[in-house]
């Protein structure tokens, strides 16, 4: 059976445990204890040289990195759409897969890893530059439902978890209504699986 490893406050676990859970896929879920070290053993880091969650394990293939594990899932399980095959399609969702690992990790992710982890950021500035993602990425859902095309994709995947758990890290997401919106659709989907709340951080009053 596939392995997926995770810690459950993870949204880069999430997103891809979101994904399994969209595509009903069965899957072992091992939840690793960061604060013991669990993903620095020996054993985690032959899977995983960057001791990191989330790691996916199907047989012989191992998987890390998230956006990496929804590309994998994608093209070996799931119905057609979810990563399109042509030139174009394929890169619309590639260039919301490169904003997951980029401007959502150094904006509401690193936000929240201040306010539920104790990380040292800058809070001000990490929640700075998550409004500056989100404004952007409200502004390119006005009019359309879903973020790379006319379906939901691996990118709104990856990009749903941290926008969702924003305001744990102060971020007031709440006034972007068309990001509101999209979260509501995504959560509306068969197989939804929710990520894990934390009592820090702004009410969530969505
Ligand atoms: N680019 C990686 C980032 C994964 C990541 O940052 N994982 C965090 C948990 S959210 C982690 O395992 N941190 C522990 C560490 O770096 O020591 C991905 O997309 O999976």
């Amino acid at each position: 059976m596939i392995k997926l490893y995770v810690h459950p406050l993870s949204g880069h676990a999430h997103r891809a445990r979101l994904f399994i859970s969209l595509i009903g896929l069965d899957a072992d879920i091992i939840e690793l204890d960061l604060a013991k070290g669990e993903h620095k053993t020996p054993a985690f880091l032959a899977l995983n040289p960057f001791g990191q969650v989330p790691v996916l394990e199907d047989g012989g293939t191992v998987i890390a990195d998230s956006t990496a594990i929804l590309v994998y899932l994608a093209k070996a399980y799931a119905p057609k759409g979810w990563l399109p095959e042509d030139a174009a399609g394929a890169a619309g969702v590639q260039r919301w897969l490169s904003v997951a690992s980029g401007e959502i990790a150094y904006g509401p992710c690193a936000a929240r890893l201040v306010t539920v982890f104790g990380a040292k950021f800058d809070a001000e500035e990490v929640i700075a530059r998550a409004h500056s993602i989100l404004q952007r990425i409200d502004a390119e859902l006005a009019g359309r439902q879903w973020i790379a095309a006319d379906h939901p994709t691996i990118a709104d995947v990856a990009l749903y978890s941290y926008i969702a758990r924003a305001p744990e890290g102060n971020v007031d997401r709440f006034r972007y209504h068309n990001v509101t919106a999209w979260l509501a659709r995504i959560e509306a989907l068969a197989g939804f699986h929710p990520f894990q709340k934390t009592p820090v951080g702004l009410a969530d009053v969505a």
